[in-house]
């Protein structure tokens, strides 16, 4: 199979997948998938609705209550994560095929977000029957014990930047402790969590465990979002719509789990290894076209520093290069037009504020003229009022501000609405876990930053980058709720 297959051989696009069986969705309706490095759409999707929504909810609803997945042990539950997770493995490079068409990511990023999917399950199949309640001293004649139980129903709605890692960060914990899960994926791209909940069927997922209904969010994913049925909702993308998920989980009474994006910092002392730390930040901010949501999109750089650090990261910029999937370069396009005539509208607003570009990459020659490619970009000094200096851009642009101090360090990384990730880069340990200790983020980094996923390590935001964390075990946690059972004896 090659990157350019007949769709058809794409056996995700074929419909709705629930009760592991696939059927059209039921407006016969579908939406046409682009592929971002061509700009022309090469499959098509089912565009699922509240029909579809309503079956595969009722669908998941019969698995955990009475079904074959409710009757099964942590530990059988572990086997068949586990299992997926080789199915992964040996799918990898089909898997990776369809990941990198239909987000346009080059083949070496799509390959690895695959390592990372297959070690989502690896790590949650493992964790499965590792999860423990506590006893608790109460009164004399009782016996207090606690235990964690899944939810029931969880809805799922994930974005595009990255479909097959955010499912199995989602989805992974979430069937982990028992519960049965309804997924929209995005309609930009959605592709392999339909062929990932086709190979867990294959590993024996009992019917009704896993369902996906792809299909555009206003339509697929308010319905699940609305669902009186579910018990919980797990949301990863803009800040608009996680408003819009969070209404309407607070209407259900239910809870949500908000991941929202961010505006990360880098805080680069004079002392920091430059040549590592720039390497680091050129490299992590191109990651996906910088469609991540905790990239590292501001360098908030040591004044007396400021002239080197500024040499060095441009001199890095200068060489990143964007390119179709098979060329396999730095970064490939964005993910459809309109996000790249967003970013457009931050260089054109740039622009005209006089913010100066200091250094640009370049796009490959030969990519296809109607690709959603864009060169990288560094700005600087980005003023600290300057929508560059606070705004998720969402896309392969780096903003450097200087800083006086390390309380101005600090006040100016807390100083978005955000509070994903974050880095300080300093030989100095003391002052590094000074500064790090002081910023408001899910993640705090020193002298590293991203460290290729860190699926063990609990991610998530403070601020408006979101509630709940996801990765580690701190995710299982998030995907269950607690039951205490009190004996008087
Ligand atoms: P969103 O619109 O938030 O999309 C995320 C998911 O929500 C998709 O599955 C989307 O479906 C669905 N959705 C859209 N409208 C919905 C509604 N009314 N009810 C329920 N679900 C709905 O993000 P986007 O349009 O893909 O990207 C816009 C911006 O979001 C980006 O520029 C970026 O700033 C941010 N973003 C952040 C992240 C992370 S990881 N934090 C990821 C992606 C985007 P459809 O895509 O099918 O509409």
């Amino acid at each position: 199979m090659n990157i350019h297959a007949d769709p058809q051989t794409i056996s995700a696009a074929k419909g709705v997948f629930i009760d592991n069986d696939w059927r059209p969705a039921a407006s016969g309706r579908t939406v046409p998938v682009v592929a971002p490095a061509e700009g022309v759409a090469f499959a098509e999707i089912a565009a699922g609705g509240a029909e579809d929504v309503d079956r595969a909810v009722k669908a998941a609803r019969r698995a955990v209550e009475g079904g074959a997945w409710g009757r099964l042990s942590a530990t059988e539950r572990g086997r068949l994560l586990t299992k997926l997770s080789l199915a992964i493995e040996a799918h990898a490079e089909e898997l990776a095929l369809i990941e990198a068409r239909d987000t346009g990511k080059p083949m070496k990023q799509a390959r690895a977000d695959m390592v990372a999917t297959a070690r989502y399950f690896e790590f949650y199949g493992g964790a499965a029957d590792k999860v423990h309640g506590e006893t608790i001293p109460f009164q004399p004649g009782y016996f207090v014990a606690t235990e964690r139980v899944p939810y029931g129903v969880t809805a799922h709605v994930i974005p595009w930047n990255y479909p097959a890692q955010m499912f199995g960060r989602t989805v992974g914990p979430a069937l982990t402790m028992g519960n049965a899960c309804v997924v929209k994926p995005a309609e930009d791209a959605c592709l392999t969590p339909l062929r990932l909940a086709e190979l867990a069927a294959e590993c024996g997922f009992p019917e009704g465990a896993l369902a996906i209904v792809p299909g555009l969010g206003d339509e697929a994913g308010a319905a699940l979002s609305g669902h009186p049925d579910i018990d919980f909702i797990s949301f990863t993308g803009s800040p608009e719509v996680g408003t819009l998920i969070q209404t309407a989980a607070a209407r259900n009474h239910i809870g949500c789990t908000l991941e929202l994006g961010g505006k990360s910092p880098h805080v680069l002392f004079g002392d920091a290894d430059l040549d590592m730390a720039a390497t680091v930040i050129a490299n992590t901010m191109v990651q996906n076209a910088g469609q991540t949501c905790s990239a590292g999109s501001r360098v908030l750089v040591e004044k007396a520093s400021y002239e080197r650090v500024v040499e060095a990261l441009a001199e890095r910029f200068g060489k990143l290069t964007a390119g179709t999937p098979e060329m396999d370069r730095d970064l490939g396009p964005v993910i459809n037009a309109t996000q790249k005539r967003r970013i457009e509208g931050f260089f054109a607003r740039a622009e005209e504020a006089s913010v100066p570009v200091l250094a640009e990459g370049r796009i490959a020659e030969g990519v296809p003229a109607g690709g959603y490619f864009l060169a990288p970009r560094i700005y600087g000094p980005v003023p600290r009022a300057n929508e560059l200096a606070t705004k998720e851009v969402f896309g392969p642009v780096l903003s450097v501000l200087p800083f006086e101090d390390e309380a101005d360090a600090v006040r100016l990384a807390n100083g978005t609405d955000y509070g994903l990730m974050a880095a300080v880069w300093s030989l100095d340990g003391n002052r590094a876990l000074r500064v790090a200790r002081g910023i408001k983020a899910g993640q705090v980094y020193i002298n590293a930053f991203g460290a290729g996923g860190g699926i063990e390590l609990p991610f998530g935001g403070m601020k408006k980058s979101g509630h709940g964390r996801e990765k580690g075990f701190a995710a299982l946690h998030d995907a269950s709720t607690l039951r205490t059972t009190i004996v008087k004896h």
